[in-house]
């Protein structure tokens, strides 16, 4: 058997460069953890971009860069400044990702960054080519670099490729506005394995394959001339482990042990026993809903104004894609919501909306996830959405209640939340009402069986179904060429 190759826009480990020497830093993020297992040091290589630009790489530094790397069992590309503007912040951030999420109003589809997109996964695809041969098995990872799987396939016809989406596929109707949508799809149809979070995406790609690119359809499977390329949902999950241990561990921690953060949640709960915090964590991204979920608080409010000084949202938005004018529009409408709300609202003693811009480290993120008697989650339109997740894992006493957008992957698999439509202020706001009233016996009983089916389902068992699903079919294929 051979290697294992992951590619992925971003390589699991952060450059650092300090006083001309270099440091590689493993990525502490969803993706890096659960293919931990895949990627497992010897037989594994992780392709993918390290985040600087050629310009930005001292070209001293180079040989030492690949070393650092190399320890890491990763590999990089390398991207010019023009590049990552056309590829990322153009193709992937301005048209697929706006589209796949149902913003066709923001897609804009233009000519050079899609040139831009082509040669960068061309060179993705060389990268894996250099380093492969026809027994390794390549897993490629997410928007970024859909048409990888065929640029591999075309040199190497019988390497096992498998390839992930993490954000929605959408239905049919939207997906053929994209003016090379037959050029991507058969870009994915490279693989072996296409992957989706839920049943829902799968369905709308297999559509958009049958109706733009004619190919016939068994169930799940697609006759691609002389391969069968099989189509499944992996609805991934979290390190639930970590996450829980970690909610253990700060529940014991001595009052000198606990960080600022904590230390001033906790003043805020001895002065106001009875109020409660409403936590939302999301990237600043549009899709998330973080405006609408202001407004809707606002509307909150005013519906049940003897919630005033009971509540407090604390809103905490990672800074993200700051270079797209949209973030940058949307990160004005947020503060600017955020000032309104408050000035309005705001009492001596109460400030209804806490609102953090920045990323947080992990030990502040369980501090909030375990000092929230809700987690507001709204997007209007996600993936998968692992924060509601990892809220869930942290609730090791099982209080504490979910709100949650059904426009969110993980909805279909966390039934026992409050489901609601982000754009139904009414039924938002009945949600609160009900999560704050909630009795505890219910509460509990809720979390109980989320955190079953979440300690089960957990990131590690993701990564080992895809790569058994993958060999599976490989196998299969096997048979059915040889017949
Ligand atoms: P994202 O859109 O980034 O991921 P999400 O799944 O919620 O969304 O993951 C965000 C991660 O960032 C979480 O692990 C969270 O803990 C962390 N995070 C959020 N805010 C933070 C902060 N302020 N500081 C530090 N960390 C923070 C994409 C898709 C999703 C899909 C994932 C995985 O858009 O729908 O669930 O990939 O496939």
């Amino acid at each position: 058997m051979g290697k294992t190759i992951i590619i992925s826009n971003r390589l699991p480990v952060q450059l650092q460069i300090s006083n001309g020497s270099i440091t590689a830093v493993p990525s502490v993020g969803g993706l890096a953890t659960g293919m931990k297992s895949v990627h497992s040091g010897g037989d594994s290589l992780w392709i993918g971009w390290s985040g600087l630009t050629d310009e930005e790489i001292p070209k001293e530094l180079a040989p030492q860069i690949d070393k650092a790397l190399a320890e890491h069992g990763s590999s990089k590309v390398n991207l010019s400044q023009e590049e990552v503007d056309g590829f990322y912040f153009g193709f992937s951030n301005r048209t697929i990702w706006p589209l796949f999420h149902y913003f066709l109003e923001y897609s804009e589809f233009e000519l050079d960054s899609w040139n831009t997109y082509k040669n960068v996964n061309q060179k993705f695809a060389d990268a894996v080519l250099a380093s492969s041969d026809e027994e390794d098995t390549i897993w490629i990872h997410d928007y970024q670099l859909m048409l990888v799987p065929q640029m591999v396939r075309k040199q190497r016809p019988n390497i096992a490729i498998g390839f992930f989406l993490h954000i929605p596929f959408p239905s049919y109707e939207i997906f053929r506005t994209l003016p090379w949508r037959e050029e991507v799809l058969e870009g994915l149809l490279g693989s072996d394995l296409i992957g989706f979070h839920t049943y829902d995406y799968e369905r709308h790609f297999l559509s958009s394959v049958r109706r733009l690119l004619g190919l016939e359809v068994h169930f799940n499977e697609i006759d691609v001339s002389n391969r069968l390329v099989k189509v499944d949902s992996f609805p991934m999950g979290i390190d639930y482990k970590k996450f829980s241990t970690a909610a253990k561990n700060h529940g014991n921690n001595k009052a000198s042990e606990q960080s600022d953060l904590q230390r001033r949640l906790n003043k805020h709960k001895e002065s106001t026993p009875d109020a409660k915090f409403i936590l939302s964590i999301d990237r600043l991204d549009y899709t998330k809903g973080i405006a609408k979920r202001l407004n809707a608080f606002e509307y909150f409010l005013k519906k049940y104004p003897e919630y005033k000084e009971k509540v407090r949202l604390i809103i905490l938005a990672v800074p993200s894609r700051s270079n797209v004018p949209q973030y940058q529009l949307l990160k004005r409408e947020v503060d600017e919501l955020v000032g309104r709300i408050n000035g309005e609202l705001a009492t001596v003693s109460w400030t209804p909306i806490w609102y953090f811009y920045r990323s947080l480290p992990f030990e502040n993120l369980i501090d909030l996830y375990t000092s929230s008697d809700i987690a507001w989650l709204t997007p209007i339109r996600d993936g998968m959405n692992l924060v509601a997740k990892e809220y869930i894992a942290t609730r090791t006493d099982k209080t504490g209640v979910l709100i949650l957008s059904e426009m969110a992957g993980s909805a279909n698999e966390m039934n026992e939340a409050l489901l609601i439509n982000p754009n139904n202020f009414e039924q938002i706001s009945e949600s609160l009402y009900r999560a704050i009233n909630m009795p505890v016996e219910e509460q509990k009983e809720r979390n109980s069986q989320l955190q079953k089916r979440l300690e089960r389902y957990n990131v590690e068992k993701w990564a080992n179904d895809f790569m058994t699903s993958l060999r599976e079919q490989r196998e299969l294929d096997a048979i059915n060429i040889s017949r």
